[in-house]
């Protein structure tokens, strides 16, 4: 049994929530995760596969044991097949995402989604246009009905590319037409994903795993793209704002509901209704002080960059904020939910909600939002936790909320810089900014909770790196500081320099995992604005603590992208050197990146400094040894 004096996280209200759900009885992802050790070594590097039934089969790595399964599908074919099928997860998720905010623009466009409403007209139109719709003299409906349209025609198999694959640099779409992997539909490359990976259909490596690339390019100018420009459409672009985080989030005094999962279509309607006078009303009249709203994982991060909204905490403290016994409600929509936390909010009075009807969870009651009762649905639900105030026990909030500031868009950076790149180009030119690494992804229990996340982002705005981040990573480096504007005083003196002048934290919130194509599009301005290919910027890409189907998509289409990017925890592919060889030196030859494994954060921040400091070169700027 895990210890409970010892440290799960680098963090104090994770540690101090985890001795808190040990003693109240509650069962953690760490308590599961030791009971599944020793893991399966097979599976571990890929080498194991249940495709079909004729298996399952493994291969045996110390070369004793069978070499084939019983198709014959070989080691490089198994390993490969076992990553395709993560990255069409990984696509399907983030597009289907994509999919449903398509449908509330859809049906706001026909007056059926009651309580939306296309916020940024200019960015509806301006997305518009992109899509080659003629928006002069239309009215607003009308493009937004247009553009729903145009969109859906995205997700199928009409067109020979997705339409946000132009918003790369030319140089860029080269490189893909050259290599076959520029994506066609959305749905097509995850559905011909699947298909390949069937038994008997796609047994060469390096088939599937240029299909895997096509597959991730979706997901990343395609279903992901989507999903964060509709968001914006329809709840607003984001602008920084201040805030709060860690579980010191949740008031004693106030009813507290927490909105989890991914889809702002939920939260958004759930942060209007807890603001309703009406419910504040009666709030007051239940013995509150009011209504505290925060978020966790993506969905909190959508809501923190449009509204500024807290957020208690990542994907390894969902659980522990349970524990606090102060939420009153917690709300779900989907992905990356554990499906353990309606047992673990069992144990106090906490009200749980599932609302997707793609998402059941045990232990919730569900409650379905679809656009046309979602106004009305949100408000029986925050009604609802009201109600359950009244029944908190014991409440154990031991920590008080770290300031932070959240929500820079892309229009925002830019805005901030007078309208264009350029003062950006010109501190990297000067190697007062040496370059940029985004540092996204998710908490493991493998690696000590936001262990990875901090100590790599700390070493590398040491030596003038500039650092933005999304999901679950903006979380662990906004409770270690590093998103106020004083954060300055870690910083190396040139990005120190350069972050004071403008009045921005080193760290800059990017967003939800969706809003990595906000990464996408920010490069691709510099890449533009400075004539050359992604590859060739001195920027990276990190995920330390990964662990979903989700990252591995984005680590992918990042890589096809030109981006080259750092892993914490190993993929299962050990299990194929061939595989491994592509993924770490050969798709340089194909994309102009690659893939780089190192669980030490120290290690890694060499690893990604080292990266940048040899396009630093190639470019013609000054460049150190490391
Ligand atoms: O999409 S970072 S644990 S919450 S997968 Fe999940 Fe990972 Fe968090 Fe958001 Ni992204
Ligand atoms: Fe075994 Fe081949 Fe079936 Fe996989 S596809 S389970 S390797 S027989």
């Amino acid at each position: 049994m895990i210890d409970p004096r010892t440290d799960v996280s680098i963090t104090s209200d994770g540690n101090l929530l985890f001795d808190k759900a040990v003693k109240d009885n509650v069962e953690t992802v760490w308590h599961r995760h030791e009971a599944q050790q020793p893991q399966c070594g097979f599976c571990d590097m890929g080498l194991s596969c249940r495709i079909c039934i004729m298996g399952p089969c493994r291969v045996d790595p110390f070369g004793q044991g069978p070499q084939t399964g019983v198709c014959g599908a070989d080691a490089d074919i198994i390993v490969a097949r076992n990553l395709c099928r993560m990255i069409a997860a990984g696509a399907a998720s983030h597009s289907d995402h994509g999919r449903d905010l398509v449908e509330v623009l859809e049906a706001v466009s026909k007056g059926e989604a009651p309580g939306y409403k296309i916020r940024s007209e200019e960015k509806l139109r301006r997305v518009a246009r992109e899509y080659g719709i003629q928006t002069e003299g239309k009215d607003v409906l009308t493009v937004a009905g247009e553009l729903a349209d145009a969109m859906m025609e995205d997700y199928g198999m009409r067109r020979k590319s997705v339409t946000l694959v132009n918003r790369a640099p030319e140089k860029r779409r080269k490189v893909w037409e050259k290599a076959g992997i520029t994506p066609r539909g959305i749905d097509r490359e995850t559905s011909e994903m699947m298909h390949r990976t069937h038994m008997g259909v796609d047994n060469d490596w390096v088939s599937l795993l240029t299909q895997g690339l096509r597959n991730a390019l979706s997901d990343g100018w395609g279903g992901s793209m989507i999903a964060t420009e509709v968001s914006d459409i329809l709840f607003g672009v984001p602008a920084p704002k201040p805030t709060m985080v860690n579980a010191g989030v949740l008031k004693k005094g106030q009813v507290n509901i927490v909105v989890h999962g991914h889809n702002p279509v939920v939260s958004e309607m759930v942060s209007k209704a807890c603001i309703s006078e009406e419910m504040l009303a009666l709030a007051k009249a239940k013995g509150a002080a009011g209504i505290n709203l925060v978020g966790v994982c993506c969905t909190g991060n959508e809501l923190l960059m449009r509204r500024g909204i807290a957020m208690a905490g990542n994907h390894l403290m969902t659980e522990l904020i349970l524990s606090t016994g102060a939420v009153d409600m917690m709300i779900v929509d989907y992905q990356c939910i554990m499906p353990s936390i309606g047992k673990a909010a069992a144990c106090y009075h906490t009200k749980m909600i599932s609302t997707s009807d793609k998402a059941r969870f045990p232990g919730m009651e569900h409650h379905e939002f679809h656009p046309d009762n979602a106004e009305e649905k949100a408000k029986t639900l925050v009604k609802a936790a009201i109600e359950n105030f009244g029944n908190r026990k014991q409440v154990y909030i031991p920590v008080a909320p770290q300031e932070a500031v959240g929500g820079f868009s892309i229009e925002t950076i830019l805005g901030a810089l007078g309208g264009t790149p350029a003062p950006l180009i010109d501190a990297i030119k000067a190697g007062k900014i040496r370059g940029a690494v985004g540092v996204v992804g998710c908490n493991n229990p493998k690696i000590k909770h936001d262990y990875g996340h901090v100590t790599l982002i700390k070493k590398l705005i040491e030596n003038d790196i500039l650092v933005v981040d999304t999901g679950c990573v903006s979380v662990a480096s906004a409770k270690a500081g590093f998103k106020v504007p004083s954060a300055i005083e870690m910083a190396g003196p040139g990005l120190k320099e350069i972050c004071g002048a403008l009045g921005i934290p080193p760290v800059l919130h990017l967003g939800s995992c969706v809003d990595n194509v906000r990464i996408l599009v920010l490069v691709s301005a510099l890449a533009d604005a400075l004539g050359v290919d992604i590859s060739d910027l001195p920027v990276a890409g990190s995920a330390p603590e990964w662990y979903s189907e989700k990252a591995v998509t984005i680590g992918v289409y990042c890589v096809a992208s030109g981006i080259t990017t750092h892993l914490g925890p190993m993929p299962p592919v050990t299990g194929s050197m061939n595989v491994v060889k592509l993924l770490t030196e050969g798709l340089n030859d194909v994309v102009g990146a690659t893939f780089g494994v190192e669980p030490d954060p120290e290690k890694a921040a060499v690893f990604l400094i080292r990266v940048i400091e040899k396009k630093r070169k190639a470019l013609g700027l000054d460049s150190r040894t490391v």
